[in-house]
């Protein structure tokens, strides 16, 4: 880490020392903990998540910035914080917002272009989480489209998704990978998947049939300094999987409310998230914490792979 950032950011004594000899670490957001996720089943997950990552062998390291400090790995108190989200106050923090809450003490969640950041500055290379934000539907008059896209083409973290919801326009979501140069890998799947489903009608660029297959095209994307990111769709398993039907009239149904809202910007999407669990009565939550620890096991194997493989 350079030496400047030690004034803003904490790395905790375990994911420094794994970093520092080489070990697999496996970062975590928390955006998807404060506004992807009711309270006390965010909690549940977010101690569950780390745990799966031991047991395949990797170090959890979940990013947040509390009190003004960009934090890589967080205590029990600063989950409950995030998780609990008391009166709204936990900022969904994307790049453009990081230096305003570190300038201002704020405490926010990290997104997936943000959680990239502070891997990236922890040294941590690869990254689980549920969906990443993408082209937003209607994009072409509203110009909402995630800033995850940009940092994934910047940024050298690899990051292990369950795909694009169908909130969002997955066909330009894949163009705008593709003009950024950011490989698009289906672990075992030829579809990029979305989310809730496993298939979504649009191919990918490389299908590795095993976790060191992704952590192969890694050492490779950075040994030869193409740097940015790499992004791998882990379809969620089968017996957690919604019908793809029923789940597009839901999503029409979500996108509908949220323009009677009128909801815009940054407020989208989690609006969007929350919708859907209400429509579903539940059972897309099931799916969504499912799909998330799937992400995390694949990914610490792949972390494992990468340390084993000794390029770092
Ligand atoms: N998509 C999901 N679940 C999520 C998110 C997106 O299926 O929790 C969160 C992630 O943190 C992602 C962010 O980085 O929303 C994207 O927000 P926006 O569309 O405002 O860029
Ligand atoms: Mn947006």
């Amino acid at each position: 880490m350079k030496d400047e950032l030690r004034n803003y950011l904490d790395i905790t004594p375990e994911v420094a020392e794994a970093v520092e000899k080489g070990r697999p670490v496996v970062a975590l957001e928390s955006t998807i903990l404060s506004h992807g996720m009711p309270y006390p089943q965010n909690l549940e997950f977010a101690k569950r998540v780390e745990e799966v990552i031991r047991e395949r062998g990797a170090v959890p390291c979940t990013m947040a910035v509390i009190n003004g400090r960009m934090k890589a790995g967080l205590s029990e108190e600063d989950l409950v914080l995030l998780c609990k989200n008391e009166g709204g106050k936990i900022g969904k923090l994307s790049r453009r917002d990081l230096p305003i809450a570190l300038a201002t003490g704020a405490t926010g969640a990290t997104t997936v272009t943000t959680t990239m950041i502070l891997a990236h500055y922890a040294g941590v290379r690869f990254f689980a989480t549920g969906g990443i934000g993408g082209v937003h539907r209607g994009a072409e008059t509203s110009f909402d489209i995630s800033a995850d896209l940009q940092e994934l083409a910047h940024t050298p973290v690899c990051v292990i998704c369950a795909g694009a919801k169908m909130i969002l326009d997955i066909g330009l979501t894949l163009e705008y990978l593709e003009t950024m140069g950011v490989p698009v890998v289906g672990m075992g799947c030829e579809q990029f998947p979305s989310f809730y489903c496993r298939q979504s009608g649009f191919g990918v660029d490389y299908v590795a049939e095993k976790p060191s297959d992704v952590a192969r095209l890694a050492q490779v994307k950075w040994g030869i300094n193409l740097g940015g990111g790499i992004l791998v769709g882990n379809p969620v398993p089968e017996e957690y999987a919604l019908d793809f039907d029923y789940m597009s009239g839901v999503i029409d149904e979500a996108l509908a409310a949220a323009k009677a809202a009128g909801v815009k910007g940054k407020d989208t999407t989690p609006f969007l998230l929350a919708k859907v669990v209400e429509l579903t009565g539940g059972d897309s939550l099931a799916t969504n914490i499912e799909l998330a620890l799937n992400n995390a096991r694949c990914a610490a194997e792949i972390a494992v792979a990468y340390a084993k493989e000794d390029c770092q």
